[in-house]
């Protein structure tokens, strides 16, 4: 019989004045430590043993105008993709639905583009309503938003829109060319701004340095509010795309990086995002130690291949970790 741990019941206030060389030297730590103090942090306000899951759908896929040099999707690069149009919002439905069933709690939908037509926000408003109607949280990804289309997401009820910043302001040129982090900023503002949930992180994996991603961290917990939602992605590498054959990152600097993004965000979810195919249990055991506590689940990411649910499962009861549906706590 599993016995629920006591929540230790130390709640420091949250941090909004992070300093760089803070956040270094805590990436610096030695592993031991660095774990425990993560641990410790997320004990505060989280039930170490509960997971929370959500499921990607690609809704419109490829033939995008950016420049991202990580994404299978730019129309740039020669990545083997069919690209496809906004889907119908029965078809996305039906998925929400199976989602649903396999357990997932929140349904997130992404589409391939630098922003939205007003009309591509219609569709997207009946998406958003007809999985609220399933029961699941809501959550989009589509690009740079306006005022008024911020507006019309949060009128039609969506719970979270997913924004990264990526990487790090200093690095971010070398990955994308065709928008600016301020604009990436000014996005996140607005769905701030507009009463919408954040889900907002980056990308590690992409020939960063340590200083690129204690930066990318520390922007986003000097954010006024922390995002709600904090995915931490493993570069997937496609091949054809700028970042194939990119030297890949020590598993346990990334193991780190969730360290320090739970113990700057205590209050956040910290998704263990793309890139969990490649990793071992072993090394998915060591991010949740670290304080990830939520995860892509369903065999696809947008485009790519995310480990086999019946293995998450399974890895869940090796863990005796429960797939948890709460939000933000
Ligand atoms: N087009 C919209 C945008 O860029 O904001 C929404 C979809 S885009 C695919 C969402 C996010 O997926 C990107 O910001 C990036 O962080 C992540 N992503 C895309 N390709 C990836 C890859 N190969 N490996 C890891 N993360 C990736
Ligand atoms: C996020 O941070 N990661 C997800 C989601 N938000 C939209 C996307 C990962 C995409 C991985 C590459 C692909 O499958 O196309
Ligand atoms: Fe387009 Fe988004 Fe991919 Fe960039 S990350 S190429 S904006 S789909």
């Amino acid at each position: 019989m599993s016995v629920m741990p006591e929540p230790i019941q130390i709640k420091a206030p949250l941090r909004h004045d992070w300093q760089l060389d803070e956040v270094e030297a805590l990436l610096l730590m030695p592993f031991n430590d660095l774990l425990f103090k993560a641990q410790t942090v997320h004990r505060v306000y989280f039930d170490p043993n509960e997971i929370q899951v959500s499921s990607l759908l690609s809704i419109k896929t490829g033939s995008c105008s950016e420049d991202c040099g990580y994404c299978p999707q730019s129309a740039r690069y020669d990545s083997d993709l069919n690209p496809e149009a906004l889907m119908p919002v029965d078809a996305v439905l039906k998925a929400a639905q199976q989602a649903k069933a396999e357990g997932a709690s929140r349904f997130c939908m992404g589409a391939a583009w630098r922003s939205p037509k007003d009309r591509d926000i219609e569709r997207v408003v009946e998406m958003v309503q007809g999985v609220k109607a399933l029961g699941m949280e809501t959550c989009v990804t589509l690009g740079m938003l306006t005022d008024k289309q911020t507006q019309a997401l949060k009128d039609g009820g969506l719970d979270y829109y997913n924004h990264n910043l990526d990487t790090s302001e200093d690095y971010y040129s070398e990955i994308i060319t065709t928008r600016t982090y301020q604009d990436r900023l000014d996005t996140l503002e607005r769905v701030r701004d507009a009463g919408i949930n954040v889900c907002c992180g980056g990308i590690v994996g992409m020939g960063e340095t340590e200083t690129d991603r204690a930066k990318l961290l520390l922007q986003l917990a000097k954010m006024p509010k922390h995002p709600e939602s904090v995915p931490i992605n493993m570069l997937v590498q496609v091949e054809g795309t700028p970042l194939h054959g990119t030297e890949s990152l020590d598993p346990l600097t990334f193991v780190r990086t969730i360290a320090v993004a739970r113990i700057l965000m205590p209050q956040s979810r910290v998704r263990l995002s793309a890139g969990r195919k490649a990793m071992s249990d072993e090394m998915q055991a060591l991010c949740f130690l670290a304080g990830a506590n939520s995860i892509f689940y369903g065999d696809k990411l947008l485009t790519t291949d995310n480990p086999m649910t019946n293995h998450d499962k399974q890895l869940f009861d090796r863990l005796g970790v429960r797939m948890g549906g709460s939000s933000y706590a």
